[in-house]
């Protein structure tokens, strides 16, 4: 194994390989934790391993209150453009957030830990939602950390909730470390490791960027290491090997973020937004808001919408008006993601697009299915069907 194990870790390594049950693993897995190397070299695996753990303890949780015929909390649906979490400690100001942006019912206490279940509420900005999922506060020693990290984990966007009554410096630092301690890392990496595991036909690394510490064959090795024998590996952009141990792990998953200074309102405020901006400005875009005041939310909608790279796009039918609600797309997106959208059909029998908005050179370019469109485009599709 790459991360060097002892011969008793690597046993409780594959006893949970070969458990049969979510129970069995579990125990596995937290017997390896027990005995697992603590030095550098085995910092993945042991990421790999807690996060593993969490993952399957709460499908434990999902399938028991299942059997009781509920459901799991912790677990929310998506709803809307995007699920954005907000995390924070405990009194920070997430369910006021909540309550003064949505029409959810929400409680908002004083006393730490009223919110045990996550509160969700749908957030308006122009013609979509935002779906808001308050996670669970979080502090040293709460016993239901692993589940607000696994709230943020599933979201599409992490919002940082800070409290500029106390030190917002310092409860930044906690949250990253916490996040990032369960695999979840808030900088935009450099680069990016694909791995497609494949039945056959060995594995091939396919170098688009750049390896700034390996080649070829010690990615080979590294993926035989972890008993990877078949599989297309692509990197793009600047990689480290390290970086691709990760991605064998799926330990590390980059989260987009926005930071939040709730409570401006409070004396002192202003002068703690000018140190935090100073420490951490460049690293997430930074709102101050007042939830009590009802001050500075309306930048809520726009930031996530930037963060996002979301692009909206209105299908029409030939001679029809454009559809009311838009089609929710990613940056870089194309017609032949537009025509999928609505039915796989429209690919196969795809003619051509006529598009009307920011990505047509003039009103009603005829375009095909690899032409990328934009925020705000009218996209009628023709197809054989
Ligand atoms: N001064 C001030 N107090 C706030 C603000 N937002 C929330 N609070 C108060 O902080 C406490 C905790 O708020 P809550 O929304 O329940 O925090 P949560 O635990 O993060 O959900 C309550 O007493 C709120 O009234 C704010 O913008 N300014
Ligand atoms: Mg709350």
């Amino acid at each position: 194994m790459p991360a060097n194990l002892t011969p008793e870790a690597q046993a409780k390594l594959a006893e949970y390989s070969e458990a049969k049950t979510v129970e069995a693993k579990i125990k596995a897995l937290e017997e390896f934790l027990k005995v697992a190397p603590k030095h550098k070299g085995a910092e993945n695996l042991l990421y790999w391993a807690r996060r593993r753990l969490a993952e399957l303890k709460e499908q434990l949780e999902t399938e028991r209150r299942k059997k009781k015929g509920g459901r799991n909390p912790f677990v929310v649906e998506k709803e809307g453009a995007a699920q954005v979490v907000l995390f924070g400690i405990p009194n920070s100001g997430k369910s006021s957030i909540i309550a003064a942006t949505t029409r959810a019912k929400v409680e908002i206490s004083p006393r730490p830990y009223t919110t045990l279940v996550p509160a969700v509420g749908m957030m308006p900005y122009e013609d979509i939602h935002f779906q808001l999922v308050e996670a669970p506060g979080v502090a040293p020693g709460v016993g239901w950390l692993h589940r607000s990290v696994g709230l943020v984990r599933n979201a599409d966007l992490v919002a940082l909730v800070l409290d500029l009554s106390l030190n917002p410096i310092k409860q930044y630092k906690y949250l990253k470390e916490l996040l990032e301690e369960s695999g979840v890392v808030l900088k935009k990496p450099e680069g990016r490791v694909e791995i497609n595991r494949e039945r056959a036909g060995g594995i091939k690394v396919v170098i688009m960027g750049e390896l700034v510490d390996g080649d070829v064959d010690e990615v080979k090795n590294m993926l035989r290491a972890y008993r990877i024998h078949s599989a297309t590996v692509k990197i793009f952009g600047k990689v480290s090997m390290d970086d691709v141990e990760k991605a064998i792990l799926g330990t590390h998953q980059y989260k987009p973020s926005v930071i939040i200074l709730n409570k401006a309102d409070v004396p002192g405020a202003e002068e703690k937004v000018k140190e935090f901006l100073k420490e951490y400005g460049g690293e997430a875009p930074v709102l101050v808001v007042s939830a009590k005041e009802r001050r500075g939310l309306e930048e809520l909608g726009p930031t996530f919408f930037k963060v996002l790279e979301l692009v909206r796009v209105y299908t029409k039918r030939p001679n029809g008006p454009k559809a009311d609600k838009p089609l929710i797309l990613k940056k870089g997106a194309t017609v032949e993601d537009v025509a999928r959208s609505i039915h796989s059909r429209m690919v196969e029998g795809f003619k051509f697009a006529k598009v009307w908005g920011p990505s047509a050179k003039y009103p009603g370019e005829r375009v095909g299915l690899e032409h990328e469109v934009a925020d705000g485009d009218v996209v009628e599709i023709h197809y054989k069907g």
